[in-house]
């Protein structure tokens, strides 16, 4: 089944996403993600400019021998520029595959394992009221688990805080990034509170997550572990930033509040020592960041060895076709943990057509042959390219700190 046509979408229906199509001689059409947040076009590059000629005409149901040729073949490894670019080839040829054998993804990875996947929504507000209020919308909407994240008081801006729809909370930006400010000991102090006011209105029923988006110290860390255990967490995500796997050795000696480290990660060598080593408990590598289901896969079977489970990310900048493929490796995979499920709003519901459903805070793949998501281009070509960067965050003495 030879490739005949790959092309790069580069559109903005709410959010930048870049769409990689690929076409085969019979007709069969699959679609990947390329994006990343931020750099989006170095992405679509790195595909029209390097990688889609050397597609046509290559055999579309050889996925494992297009990512090594992909891999391998450029000698220059890992980076999240090249491993999103080979995530939206490997997804497409998924697709692909699935849509030939008339089978929808899940059914070729192994089947489903489980009836559906335990996803969690994000709730947010400017006062622990907000929050309380977002909390319970998301309890009516049937989520069995939820992110809890509220302003910081004494802080001008804190990450993960919404406006009103839930769905964008990385505050666009035109030609130069948003700077937010960052105090570390007025989050550690008010994290707990935070905490112990969601428990008090809500109960244990309900899992509570919470995203430190990499801003402690390693020792920082453990200090919030510990400080938030009465309240246990489902999980804190990115304590403290990931390039030092060791780091979380420290964590670990100071608190049992399990973590959760990966949405950065593009390859199974970033978290090999965290995994072997035990130092977290859910690994949040994403399919569209870390060389599509292919190398997903290989980096949730690492874990299932060491008892640690997937959490993957699924933040709105992933567009619907990498959130659909994480459904289908979630219903699949023994070593599930929960899915992130931020959605996606209109016009993005627009060009991309999608088969999942949600009920009672599980989600479903759905049936379809393949990823089960259609793509409209005509659609797409009406929203173009609308740069946009992350913010970047300081200290208050000025200095710049992770975001
Ligand atoms: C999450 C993430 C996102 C990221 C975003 C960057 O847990 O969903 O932290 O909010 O900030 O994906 O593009
Ligand atoms: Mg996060």
């Amino acid at each position: 089944m030879k490739i005949t046509d790959a092309r790069v979408v580069v559109s903005s229906p709410g959010r930048n996403y870049v769409t990689l199509v690929i076409e085969t001689e019979d007709g069969i059409t699959g679609i990947g993600d390329a994006t990343l947040n931020g750099r989006e076009l170095a992405v679509a590059s790195y595909l029209r400019d390097h990688l889609c000629p050397l597609l046509i005409g290559r055999d579309a149901r050889r996925i494992e021998d297009t990512w090594q040729y992909f891999y391998k073949g450029a000698y220059w490894r890992r980076g999240p520029v090249t491993m999103t670019a080979i995530a939206a080839i490997d997804v497409a040829l998924w697709d692909i595959k699935g849509k030939a054998a008339g089978m929808p993804v899940y059914e070729l990875l192994g089947g489903a394992a489980r009836e559906g996947v335990m996803v969690y929504g994000h709730a947010s507000g400017a006062t622990l009221e907000d929050l309380s209020a977002d909390f319970q919308h998301h309890l009516d909407l049937g989520y069995k688990a939820i992110r809890a994240q509220a302003a910081i008081p004494g802080i001008e801006k804190t990450y993960g805080i919404a406006p009103a729809d839930g769905k964008l909370y990385e505050p666009a930006s035109g030609a130069v990034p948003q700077e937010d400010t960052w105090e570390t000991t007025a989050y550690l102090d008010f994290a707990p509170i935070m905490m112990a006011h969601v428990r008090k209105e809500f109960g244990y029923k309900v899992h509570v997550l919470h995203d430190v988006h990499h801003r402690l110290t390693p020792i920082e860390a453990g200090r919030l572990g510990a400080s938030l255990e009465p309240y246990r967490p489902f999980w804190i995500e990115d304590p403290t930033p990931a390039e030092d796997q060791g780091a979380f050795r420290l964590i670990r000696q100071h608190t049992t509040t399990p973590i959760a480290v990966g949405e950065v990660f593009n390859s199974i060598w970033d978290c090999q020592q965290l995994i072997t080593e035990r130092l977290i408990d859910y690994v949040r590598a994403s399919v569209s960041h870390a060389g599509g289901i292919t190398h997903l896969r290989r980096i949730f079977s690492l874990a299932e060895l060491y008892g640690v489970r997937s959490g993957s990310h699924g933040a709105g900048d992933l567009s619907p076709v990498s959130f659909a493929a994480a459904l289908h490796v979630d219903l699949s995979i023994p070593n599930f943990g929960i899915q992130e499920y931020m959605g996606h709003r209109d016009p993005a519901n627009e060009i991309f057509t999608t088969s999942y459903t949600f009920r009672d805070g599980y989600m479903h793949p759905g049936s379809k042959p393949g990823l089960g998501v259609e793509f409209n281009e005509e659609a797409a070509a009406r929203f173009p390219f609308d740069p946009k960067y992350l913010p970047v965050n300081r200290r208050l003495d000025g200095s710049m700190h992770d975001w």
